[in-house]
């Protein structure tokens, strides 16, 4: 995946843009229910951006996990797109 990059512990981060997030509640329930998963390392939601930042172990959680994820919480989650601008 070209939004993703590995240091060599085998960890991945990987921007999300989210969208359907409108409050802090929103944000900590994102932020939670990531962290709580096996495989994610840290979640960090950022409500002003619509961002989330994700570092997690790719043996044990793929992106499009994390993503379906976000989207069952009731959000849309997909990889941001760090070289191409963004519709917005
Ligand atoms: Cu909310």
């Amino acid at each position: 995946m070209s939004t993703t990059s590995s240091d060599i512990s085998g960890h991945t981060e990987v921007e999300l843009s989210v969208t359907g997030m409108h409050c802090g509640s929103c944000v900590a329930l994102i932020e939670e229910t990531l962290s709580r998963r096996p495989g994610v390392e840290t979640a960090s939601v950022d409500l002003d951006s619509a961002s989330a930042s994700v570092t997690f172990d790719p043996a044990t959680i793929t992106l499009g996990e994390i993503c379906s994820i976000v989207a069952g919480l009731g959000y849309a989650a997909e990889p941001a797109t760090g070289s191409a601008p963004a519709l917005a």
